[in-house]
């Protein structure tokens, strides 16, 4: 459960980070699960280190499984509507909590750039849903760092509004790799260290991107939203 120091730091900061927030055994329940469809696709040892070949020989079947599981697992499902975030998003904004519908596991795969997100705000990413400011629980599924994980801005006054972007080459994924016209900004960042358990929130104002996974194995997170 959140507490007021972490409500009052989300707050002046736009993210907190919530130490040993889900019990490991959740984690690792989510874990078997994935374990389990990607012998589906072929993939053994999907959370092993491997080799680069290995993730390069299983890039579709990561993607066809990585869409199961975000579209059609039950398990997974469940977790995107786990009453905890309901309850801590309805302390944060001193109202009863919704949904945003916008939930989305991540694999992070070794080496490869060409999914990773660019700077951006999270607001620029659902033109048809803006001011709504809904908050982010971004939940690691394996222990993340600087090799790993994910990177944020650290402003020295919390944004409340969307920076100009640049929108992504290709028209279907545009937005989706939208990034910022001004890079100044992003001169001071950080990179949390998180471990299974830990879950970092934050606003649809913070500045992001992923890190390019410089290990050799998979890093897999999920993102899921309430307003
Ligand atoms: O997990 C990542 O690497 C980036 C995710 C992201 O941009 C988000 O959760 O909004
Ligand atoms: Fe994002």
């Amino acid at each position: 459960m959140i507490n007021k120091s972490q409500i009052a730091s989300f707050k002046s900061n736009g993210y907190v980070i919530l130490k040993g927030y889900l019990s490991k055994d959740k984690i690792k329940k989510l874990k078997k699960e994935i374990e389990i469809i990607s012998k589906k696709y072929d993939i053994k040892n999907i959370f092993s280190s491997q080799k680069k070949t290995f993730w390069k020989k299983n890039f579709k079947q990561l993607n066809n499984l990585r869409l199961e599981l975000n579209y059609k697992n039950k398990i997974f499902n469940n977790f995107f509507n786990t009453k905890l975030f309901f309850s801590d998003t309805s302390k944060i904004k001193n109202k009863k909590s919704k949904k945003f519908k916008v939930d989305k596991i991540r694999f992070n795969i070794p080496t490869f750039k060409n999914k990773l997100h660019p700077w951006h705000q999270d607001e620029i990413t659902w033109p048809n849903r803006t001011d709504q400011n809904p908050v982010t629980f971004w939940v690691p599924l394996v222990d993340v760092n600087k090799n790993n994980g994910i990177e944020f801005a650290k402003l020295s006054k919390k944004s409340n509004f969307l920076l100009p972007h640049k929108y992504g080459s290709n028209p279907k994924t545009k937005l989706k790799f939208a990034t910022f016209k001004n890079k100044k900004i992003l001169k001071k960042t950080f990179k949390p260290i998180l471990k299974t358990g830990d879950v970092f929130i934050f606003d649809a104002f913070l500045p992001h991107r992923s890190c390019l996974n410089k290990t050799s194995k998979i890093r897999i997170s999920i993102d899921t939203r309430f307003k």
